[in-house]
């Protein structure tokens, strides 16, 4: 109902819409409608009241809400329903605790600002209001709960093409899935799955992408290895068009992966997309920590290492961190 309120004013396009005509249209009390109106305005909407006229909305606000993202969407079901937020936890774990009922294949759980942001491990993500895409792609993939973490690679590969159309910057992919440029993080992924025996309940994918963060916004900790889309380019990137942009193309990928249970057709483009390939790597997991050269990404989306004996050794992305001997990468 809400978005039907917020129809009519964008429809009447700065002008203002009295509260009884909306309520005679949408048969609704006009108790009701004012309701949503104060709802409307904590999600971020500018709405003027005037006891003659009516209620008049001033501008677009830059939120990520559904009737924001619709017009910018080109998906057939990633997106095609939206769980919005203004503020929340964290996407992940909402989508999490939601999984556990039925649900839509593609729903995204997206939210303005992200209060316990989660990276992999129990690291913290930090989720800036207004100035990211924090979101959460949920799926229910009919695939083997193995191939499950194989999707790392399709939503890697999303994110980097995505960055690359819609904001002209040159985003390439530290494996498995940090999105980097000018040697700085720009996009982090977390997939968590449930599984039961040979059936996969629940992929969830949350993807952060530091769309218009400042430095300030970093913190001291993180200011020397994370960057955003509008530091690199010197603009502002449309928030919108960005989200739209990923959820499109993760679905293409997702579409292919399903049809032959492979990354084999988007290999190739994400390893040219690789900061890692060729470079000398250090990689730490709670196990052990090697050195060795990234020779190759396997078909199971694992990163082959020559080690200093000349013996390759493939690593699973689960658990472990990729640094570059000379800088992050
Ligand atoms: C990740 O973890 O890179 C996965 C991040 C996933 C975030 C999304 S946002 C939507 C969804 N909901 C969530 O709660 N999470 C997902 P990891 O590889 O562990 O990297 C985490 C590390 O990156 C931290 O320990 C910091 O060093 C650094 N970091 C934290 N926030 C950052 C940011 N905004 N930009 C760049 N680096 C950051």
């Amino acid at each position: 109902m809400r978005n039907k309120i917020l129809e009519e004013l964008k429809a009447n396009s700065g002008q203002a819409v009295s509260g009884e005509e909306i309520s005679r249209r949408l048969g609704i009390s006009r108790t009701a409608v004012w309701k949503h109106i104060s709802k409307l305005r904590s999600e971020g909407y500018r709405i003027e009241s005037n006891t003659n006229s009516g209620y008049k909305l001033l501008g677009n606000p830059d939120i990520l809400s559904s009737i924001e993202l619709e017009p910018f969407l080109r998906t057939e079901f990633v997106g095609r329903n939206i769980v919005y937020f203004d503020s929340i936890d964290s996407t992940t774990t909402y989508a999490k605790k939601r999984a556990e009922d039925n649900f839509q294949e593609g729903t995204v759980v997206i939210a303005d600002e992200q209060t316990g942001g989660r990276g992999r491990l129990g690291r913290h993500w930090v989720s800036t209001k207004g100035k990211g895409i924090w979101m959460t792609i949920m799926l229910k993939p009919d695939i083997l709960p193995y191939d499950g973490p194989k999707l790392a690679i399709a939503a890697a590969l999303a994110a980097a093409n995505a960055i690359r159309n819609c904001c002209q910057l040159n985003a390439e992919i530290k494996w498995p899935n940090d999105i980097v440029a000018g040697g700085k993080k720009l996009c982090g992924i977390l997939i968590e799955m449930s599984a039961e025996a040979d059936v996969i309940k629940y992929i969830v994918i949350g993807i952060g992408i530091n769309a218009n963060m400042d430095n300030d916004d970093f913190g001291q900790e993180i200011s020397s290895t994370a960057t955003s889309v509008s530091i690199e380019t010197g603009k502002p990137v449309s928030r919108k068009a960005l989200a739209a942009s990923v959820m499109f193309e993760f679905e293409q990928l997702y579409k292919v992966f399903i049809r032959n249970g492979s990354i084999k057709d988007f290999l190739e483009d994400y390893k040219s997309k690789s900061t890692v390939l060729g470079k000398e790597v250090r990689l730490i997991s709670k196990k052990e920590e090697i050195t060795g050269i990234a020779m190759d990404i396997s078909e199971e989306g694992h990163l082959v290492v020559r080690l200093a004996d000349g013996s390759l050794r493939e690593i699973m992305s689960g658990e472990v961190s990729v640094r570059g001997m000379y800088g992050y990468i």
